[in-house]
């Protein structure tokens, strides 16, 4: 801890005591050290707690004003010393709660100030003490991103705004990100295009806007060349809010874009669960269809709110859910540069400074718990023999002349009607495929 007044008093050091223990601010699944799978748990999911919501979101809501204890941000304070003792909080945070990795935005951690000038140098500063954390406490950075969303100069967009003079102050914007990411060591830079959308047709250019995002997208892949950033770029999916309608919609229109424009070879995905559900996938989807495609980055774990239409951010708590998303990702070899982001965020009501404690131990757990059963799953083989068989016709001489281009539609249809085929009905098993998922989820320890 640094020399100060502790923010999270009464909080110690959160300790792995096992599934038995009945103490809220102890761990019963996550274990840095154990091993699962070949990995440390800590190397497997790379977690991460994210600063914006834990730390700068006042509790806030469109009908309410800010509920939190954010006593750094009370009128009157200086703005960068409310952000040294934000990050004197958050560094506080991370250390008792034992989570490898953070990850920002440069407005959470600096102000901006009156001219771009004084910006610059306020996140220098901040950037720079916030190294002097991170060798401190031992904490890593997963992901940077710069906010392109909150200032009213980007009502109508960022690199999608119809005005050129917005798209060079987010790109300078995103330079200055992308260098503050590289400097504190980060392994991914990530995008996120709230305000890269429409909100109504009648007064949007569909074809230059998605011209400019992959210029704009361009760009940040040139910079991270020249100043030899080893990291990932990602672009993080979601369909709408705030914008009506977002051009990164969901990870296949995300995937279709790259290839469009020449940038699959740069950009990876950064998935998050409660985008997944506001889109009408399954956060299971999102991921398959991420690996599927060799586009899959890093995670953003949360959960919606099954009776609501809006991006809850709620920590997530579901074994069942996580394990079908680790499962997928385990199989697939595991994270390389990504990680598990807790981009979630306490209710209003939640107003006790441990709070923050009990919500990321929760998460975390689940993701611990998840872990378990993800690995036992995959080391079973059920779930691939099954799907292995399921397409074994493929492999055999029909399957092998459709798919190698041997096969047309004419010579197919003289097998047809010559009488030599005749296709059964076979059970895709569904239900008892759901009773093995829950017996892993069951069993694991
Ligand atoms: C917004 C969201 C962002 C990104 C980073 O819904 O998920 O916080 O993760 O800009
Ligand atoms: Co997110």
């Amino acid at each position: 801890m640094t020399d100060g007044p502790e923010f999270f008093e009464g909080v110690g050091r959160i300790g792995y005591v096992g599934p038995d223990s009945d103490d809220p601010l102890t761990f019963r699944w996550y274990d840095a050290e154990r091993v699962v799978a070949g990995r440390r748990m800590e190397d497997h999911l790379r977690m991460a707690v994210c600063y914006w919501h834990s730390f700068v979101w006042p509790g806030s809501d469109v009908f309410g004003e800010g509920t939190l204890d954010r006593p750094w941000s009370v009128p009157g304070v200086d703005p960068m010393d409310a952000a040294r003792s934000k990050m004197d909080a958050a560094f506080e945070f991370l250390a008792k709660l034992g989570t490898p990795y953070f990850c920002f935005h440069d407005r959470d951690i600096a102000p901006e100030g009156a001219t771009p000038a004084e910006t610059a140098a306020r996140l220098d500063a901040m950037v720079e003490l916030a190294a002097d954390h991170m060798e401190r406490t031992g904490v890593r950075l997963l992901w940077g991103t710069a906010n392109l969303f909150s200032h009213p100069r980007y009502a109508a967009g960022a690199a999608t705004s119809p005005d050129p003079e917005v798209f060079a102050v987010a790109a300078a914007q995103v330079c200055h990100a992308l260098e503050a990411t590289h400097a504190l060591g980060g392994a991914n830079y990530v995008l996120w295009g709230g305000r890269e959308g429409y909100e109504t047709l009648l007064n949007t250019d569909l074809v230059r806007e998605e011209a400019q995002l992959a210029r704009f997208l361009n760009l940040v892949v040139d910079h991270k060349h020249r100043i030899g950033f080893e990291g990932t770029i990602l672009i993080e999916p979601k369909p709408a809010e705030p914008a009506k309608h977002q051009y990164d919609h969901d990870a296949a229109t995300v995937v279709g874009f790259l290839a469009r424009h020449g940038l699959a070879d740069e950009v990876r995905l950064n998935l998050e669960a409660n985008h997944a559900t506001l889109a009408g996938h399954s956060f299971h989807h999102e991921v398959a269809t991420a690996l599927a495609a060799g586009a899959f980055g890093s995670i953003d774990a949360n959960r919606g709110d099954p009776q609501n239409g809006w991006d809850t951010d709620q920590f997530p708590n579901s074994v069942e859910e996580c394990t079908l998303a680790l499962y997928e990702i385990l199989a697939a070899g595991g994270f390389t540069t990504g990680g598990i982001n807790f981009d979630t965020k306490l209710r209003r009501q939640s107003v006790a400074r441990d709070d923050l404690f009990h919500g990321h131990i929760g998460a975390m757990d689940t993701m611990a718990r998840s872990l378990l059963a993800a690995a036992s799953l995959l080391e079973s083989g059920e779930l691939s023999r099954f799907r292995t068989e399921r397409y074994a016709g493929w492999e055999g001489p029909l399957g092998t002349a459709v798919l190698d281009g041997s096969a047309t539609l004419a010579s197919l249809r003289d097998e047809v009607t010559g009488g030599g085929l005749d296709p059964a009905p076979v059970s895709g098993r569904q239900e008892l495929l759901e009773q093995v998922v829950n017996r892993h989820v069951e069993r694991a320890r």
